[in-house]
């Protein structure tokens, strides 16, 4: 097992990945669409959009500020085989 990888997960609210790597791909602020990584130090706005509720559910909040962190928008389950 290589321990050098790692995978995340994204949030393009309003948008496609399409749209934002054409029109975005920098993921700036006052630019859209907008991408929220489940790495912070990738997020446009540097918070933390992306929760792990327990091992295997994940949710995340879709604004760049903190006026809404309801973790709500997008809620994900996963199975790991
Ligand atoms: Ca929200
Ligand atoms: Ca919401």
């Amino acid at each position: 097992m290589e321990s050098d990888r790692a995978f995340g997960w994204y949030l393009i609210p309003n948008g496609t990945t399409e749209q934002f790597l054409r029109e975005n791909p920098d993921n700036l602020l006052g630019n859209s669409p907008l991408a929220f990584f489940s790495f912070i130090a990738a997020n446009p706005n540097g918070i933390d959009n992306f929760w792990r509720l327990s091992p295997n559910e994940f949710a995340w909040t879709d604004l760049t500020n903190d006026s809404d962190i309801d973790f709500n928008d997008v809620m994900i389950g996963i199975q790991f085989g």
